[in-house]
Formats: structure tokens, sequence, C-alpha cells
């Protein structure tokens, strides 16, 4: 009998060693301690034990059960605390709330500008930031000592070479390149050596438009513009078009929108005037058509630009441009 209990005691420490699921420290505790199992086949044998034996035998077998019981408890608690730990899910938990940003008001502004425009029939024109003093001023009929040359104006990068002042260069580029009809815009950043203030950045964007064929008119502009304008800032809106000078266009317009706060009546965002002011425009000048090539007896076009920050500034009430390149959560998640 006592050969037998060694070797009960010597297969439970082999079968701890597989010891590692919750389906074996059952199936252990099954074949050990079970109704069937090899304790109860061994207390059940007891009666044929020497009556001088028996107590002894008795005390062995009762040793061998509770360390075996105590051994699959001690395995069965370290089991439930390290899934609790690692691998318990626990669905009632709630979920990890992912931040997923919102589009910038820029964007939408854009995007909205070049949805409007796209519906006109404009096509939309990319081109390079680093560009050439040809592009941005000599072929737009800006001369040499216009202030807008100067050092101080322009962010120069070596010989003849410049960040774009405007996306007028684009225009250039297409006609360089390509025959009238056109009609296309332009979106693009843009960069100015100014100080930094509620109005300025060093760098904003543009969006230039440009239409060149045939008998193309004032009127024409004029049509376009409006239609931009109510889709832009509602069917009530009305635009205001004043004479005005650029070099590459003639005659020139500053176009302004009737103030979209108090309707015209004046207010402190017009300061009074019941207009805002939101881009410029006008009839490409002779001028330009002759430097890419065109005829200006054959062709005529229309040009305008605006800022897509003033625009956004403007529809959603935002008072100050450093707002959009700062990045600052609480001012990007409102829109
Ligand atoms: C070509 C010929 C003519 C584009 C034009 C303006 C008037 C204008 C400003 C609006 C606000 C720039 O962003 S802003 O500071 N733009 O007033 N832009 S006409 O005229 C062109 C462009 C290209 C070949």
């Amino acid at each position: 009998m006592k050969d037998k209990l060694e070797s009960i005691k010597k297969a439970f420490q082999e079968d701890l060693v597989s010891c590692d699921t919750a389906e074996r420290i059952e199936e252990i505790r099954v074949k050990y301690l079970g109704r069937k199992g090899a304790i109860a086949d061994i207390t059940k044998n007891l009666s044929s034990v020497p009556n001088e034996e028996k107590s002894a035998i008795g005390k062995a077998v009762n040793v061998l059960k509770n360390k075996i019981s105590e051994t699959l408890e001690e395995k069965q608690k370290a089991f439930t605390s390290s899934t609790k730990k690692k691998d318990r899910i626990d669905v009632t938990f709630e979920g990890i709330r992912r931040n997923i940003g919102s589009i910038h008001p820029l964007t939408i502004t854009l995007e909205r500008i070049n949805e409007i425009f796209m519906h006109l029939g404009f096509r939309i024109a990319e081109g390079p930031e680093v560009e050439t003093e040809f592009n941005n001023f000599e072929a737009l009929n800006i001369p040499l000592d216009h202030p807008s040359r100067d050092a101080f104006d322009t962010f120069y990068l070596g010989k003849n070479m410049l960040l774009r002042s405007h996306t007028s260069t684009v225009q250039i580029r297409i006609m360089k390149k390509k025959k009238p009809p056109i009609q296309a815009i332009m979106p693009g950043r843009v960069y100015r050596p100014d100080a930094s203030d509620a109005a300025h950045s060093f760098m904003f964007h543009q969006v230039e438009g440009l239409m060149v064929d045939k008998d193309i008119k004032f009127s024409d502009l004029k049509g376009i513009l409006n239609i931009f304008a109510k889709q832009m800032f509602g069917e009530d809106v009305k635009l205001r078009f004043r004479p005005s000078f650029f070099p590459f266009t003639e005659p020139s317009a500053e176009v302004d929108l009737s103030c979209i706060i108090c309707g015209g009546k004046g207010c402190s965002v017009c300061s009074g005037s019941g207009w805002l002011e939101i881009l410029g425009a006008g009839m490409v000048n002779p001028k330009v058509f002759k430097k890419v090539g065109y005829d200006p007896e054959k062709y005529s076009g229309f040009a305008f630009g605006m800022g897509v920050e003033r625009i956004a500034m403007l529809k959603y009430g935002i008072s100050d441009i450093r707002l959009f390149f700062e990045n600052d959560v609480r001012f990007l998640k409102q829109f």
C-alpha cells in the first residue's frame, strides 16, 4: 500500500508539469480526487490493510489527498489571477475614444470654392511654389521698380528665383503652353514677408481665376462672380465693383460683398459701410497677352483673385488669421 501511495505521489508531480490550463487542472483533479480517482480507489482498499497499519496508512492517504487538493487550488488561483491581468476581456469596460479630428476650415472653404467654379466649367490648375521672376512679375506687366518687387515684399531665393507671391504664375504657365480657350482656377499657397498680425500672415492661400477666348467681356466676369458670391454666401448677397488698378488687368476692379452680418445697413463688422472687400478682378491686360504670345486683337479674357483666409474669416466670423495656422484643437474642432 505504501508503494502505491508513493507511485500516486510521483504520477501527480509529473502531471503538475503539464498543468497549465483551466481544463488540465480540472482533468488532474478528477484523476486524483474524483469519485473514481486514485485517492478514492486507495481509500476503498484500506479494509484489506492489516489493522496495526490501518491508522498510519489512513493518515498518509489523508496527507496526500490534502496535499493534492491544496496544490491544485493554488494552481487554480495563480491561473485565474494571471488571466485576469493579461487575457481577460471586460466587455463592460468603456471603449477608448479615438480622436478622429475634423477638416480644417481653410480646406472646407477651398473645396467649396473649387466646387462652385467646377460647376461653372472651370478646371483646377496647380503649379510650383518656387518660381522665376519672369513668371511672377515680368510676364504680369509688373515693372522692375514696382514696390512688390522689393526685397522687403518678396521672398527671393537666389538668382531670378523666388517664392511666388500670387498664383498668377500658374496662369502664365498655362498660357505659355496652351492656346485659348482657357477656363481655369488656380488655388495654392503664396508667400509675402509681412509681419504677422490679426490680418497678415507670411504664407496664405489664394484662388485666382482666368477665362480667355474670343469675345470675353467684363459682363462675363460680373456674371461669374455674382454666381460665385451667391453660392458661397447666400442668395441675398450683392456685389459692388469699384474701379481700381492692377498692372496685369485693364480695366481693374476691387469687388465688395454686401455685409453678410447686417445685410448692407452698416455695422461694426463692415465699419458702417455696408460692404466687405472680398476680391480683385479685371480684364487681362493686352500687354500680358503679348508676353505669353497671344494676339490681344484676337483674344480677350478676365481674371480675378481672392484670399482664401479672407473668405473663410468672413464666412465663419473669424477675426484673427493666425488661428488658421496655430493648430489649436479648441479652434479646429469647431468646424
Ligand atoms: C493673369 C492676368 C491677370 C489676377 C487678379 C487680383 C485682381 C487681386 C488679390 C485679392 C486678394 C490678391 O489674395 S489677394 O491679396 N488679387 O486683387 N488678382 S486681378 O489677375 C491676373 C492673374 C493672372 C495672367
